[in-house]
This record gives structure tokens, C-alpha cells and sequence, in this order.
């Protein structure tokens, strides 16, 4: 009996002095990547600036030269800082709706925005006849239409809008 006992005590300090050489080697492996990952997540979740998204959308009137290839841009004002102004993706002619995304820091429900013309092409003046803007919290801000052609002159040209509803 005392012969079988120091046989598996043998055994065992066999097994002992192989598999620590394997546990460390595993250990490493899991952990590195596995500690980079939580650091991203924590680092996104606890962000008090996370990004939010934005999207205007801008009807173009269907006037005739309503359009405009001019350079666009939209500054959004919210409840609790503003974008800068952003270059309005679309086409942006005649009777067209057209959509931009913008990329933001939480700045709120939207309450004003600034459109801005750079007065460039052909027949520059561009006639909007909406604007409304879709809030991070799902709600949607609407703008009154300006009530003016934009950039006909040829020149740079802006206007404020403020929120109608
Ligand atoms: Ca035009």
C-alpha cells in the first residue's frame, strides 16, 4: 500500500512540473487581447462626448433655376453647443430632396441652423423650400424655408433659420 501511494505521489509531481509551462503560455495569449478590448469598450461607454449622427434633409424648390451646383454648407445649433459648418451632400437641383449626415458630438435637440452658399456655377441661386433635422433622441426639428433665393447675386450668401416646431 505505502508502495502504491509514492508511485501516484510520482505520477502527480510528474504532471505538476510539466503543465505550468502550459498554463502560463495560455495565460498570456488570453489575456493580452482580451484586456485591449475591454479598455476600447470602457473608453466608448463612458465618453460623455460619444458621437451621435445627425441627418438633414433639404427640398429643393421646384421653381425653375431653383437648383444650384454651388458649395453648401449647414451649421447645426443645439440646446447645448453647434456643429461647424458642414459641406451638404446631394445634388441639390431643381425639386430634389436630399440628405446629409453629420457626425457630432451630442449637441442636443437642434433649434437653429445656418445655411451657407459659396455662390459658385452656373446660375447660382438656389431656392429651398424645406429643412428639417432628425435629433439623436429620434425626434425631428423643421425649419422654416428662407424666404429669399440663396447666393443669386454670385456672391457668398447665409441665412438662419430657426426651428418652427
Ligand atoms: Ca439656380
Amino acid at each position: 500500500m505505502k508502495k502504491l501511494l509514492s508511485v501516484a505521489a510520482t505520477s502527480i509531481l510528474a504532471v505538476t512540473m510539466v503543465t505550468p509551462a502550459f498554463a502560463s503560455e495560455e495565460v498570456n495569449e488570453a489575456v493580452v487581447p482580451a484586456q485591449s478590448a475591454d479598455t476600447t469598450y470602457n473608453i466608448e461607454s463612458v465618453t460623455p462626448f460619444a458621437n451621435v449622427t445627425y441627418t438633414v434633409t433639404i427640398e429643393t424648390s421646384n421653381d425653375d433655376d431653383a437648383g444650384t451646383n454651388s458649395v453648401l454648407k449647414i451649421a447645426l445649433y443645439g440646446s447645448s453647443g453647434n456643429t461647424e459648418p458642414t459641406v451638404l451632400s446631394g445634388s441639390y437641383e431643381q425639386g430634389d430632396t436630399d440628405t446629409t449626415r453629420i457626425s457630432s458630438s451630442n449637441i442636443g435637440n437642434i433649434r437653429k441652423v445656418v445655411l451657407y452658399t459659396d455662390g459658385g456655377g452656373y446660375k447660382p441661386g438656389w431656392r429651398v423650400s424645406s429643412v428639417r433635422v432628425s435629433n439623436p433622441d429620434g425626434s425631428v426639428s423643421n425649419f422654416g424655408a428662407p424666404n429669399r433665393w440663396l447666393g443669386d447675386g454670385g456672391t457668398k450668401d447665409e441665412i438662419t433659420l430657426l426651428r418652427t416646431n
